[in-house]
């Protein structure tokens, strides 16, 4: 484990919120155990262990019902932990894997059949070396026909510059964690109306609208500043936004979050039951278990 890195949080607190019957948490990770799963040579970080197990035990603890897991840069593209954790899930939950444009289509189909339902572009520099956009867009094509989406990371000031790769992409995107906006400016200034803009007029564009742990200046335990942010999204957008604990918390070096605070954020993005339903049951499930929602008519 890096040396500067925070392991995550031994005892979080029980929320005061309680999630909807059927929640998502949308965003979480494992990592490892390295013994088994060991991370990437060209990873830029080393975490600490986090398994399955804790993963699904943190879930059970804080009310949701189902995760949606995420691959970590750490991992490359070397997607084992990811599937083991899904295979392990009894259905109780999805991935998003990262791959490489040279993947056969019997690895894709084995990926789905475990529950990747997605594929995640990550621009953020310090996570990532260059990957061509022509490469992107063929893995978006190989995808696509799935029905898996794209799921990108990347900071609020680079959004001009991806602008143009975003909408070209022939799938659902979900932008993670807002797209990472600076809130010590306006809610309503130039940098954060681009990317309510990119929503507004790309209907396929979604949000997820957490880690307010990396995005606050104010800090914990209710981060205030970031609520503006997510609220906004929330009620704009209310059918196209998701919500994740982001469990384990990879680089997070000042503090480390109480994941039952993090949970006790949404009442405050969320403000009505309606919303809350639509953020953490009605949206993922449309998303990551579609054959569900439409069985329901
Ligand atoms: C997150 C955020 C981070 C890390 C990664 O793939 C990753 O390594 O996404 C980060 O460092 O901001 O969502 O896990």
């Amino acid at each position: 484990m890096d040396p500067d890195w925070l392991p995550f949080h031994p005892n979080p607190s029980k929320p005061a919120f309680k999630v909807p019957a059927g929640a998502v948490d949308a965003h979480c990770h494992v990592f490892g155990p390295a013994a088994q799963f060991p991370f990437a040579p060209e990873r830029k970080y080393t975490p600490c262990d986090a398994s399955k197990d804790q993963l699904f035990a943190l879930r059970d603890f804080l009310g949701f019902a189902r995760n949606v897991i995420v691959q970590a840069t750490c991992h490359g593209t070397d997607n084992r932990a990811l599937v083991d954790a899904l295979v392990h899930s009894q259905g109780r939950a999805r991935g998003v894997a990262s791959i490489r444009r040279d993947i056969t289509d019997a690895e894709l189909m084995a990926l789905h059949e475990a529950g990747v339902r997605g594929t995640r572009f990550n621009f953020v520099r310090r996570l990532v070396d260059f990957t061509p956009r022509e490469v992107l867009a063929e893995i978006a094509a190989r995808i696509a026909p799935l029905g898996w989406h794209v799921v990108v990371y990347f900071e609020a000031q680079d959004l001009p510059e991806l602008w143009e790769f975003f909408t070209a992409l022939p799938t659902t995107v979900v932008v993670d964690h807002m797209g990472r906006p600076d809130v010590t400016k306006p809610v309503d200034g130039p940098e954060f109306e681009l990317f309510v803009k990119l929503m507004r007029e790309h209907a396929n564009v979604w949000s997820k609208v957490s880690c307010p742990e990396r995005l606050s200046k104010s800090g914990p335990p209710t981060y205030q500043d970031v609520v503006p942010f997510a609220r906004r999204l929330v009620e704009a957008f209310p059918d196209r936004v998701l919500w994740g604990t982001d469990w384990p918390h990879p680089n997070m070096k000042d503090h480390m979050p109480d994941d039952g605070k993090l949970v006790d954020f949404l009442p405050g993005i969320a403000v009505t039951p309606e919303l809350q339903r639509r953020l953490l049951v009605d949206n993922p499930m449309r998303l990551y278990w579609p054959e569900e929602t439409y069985s329901k008519g």
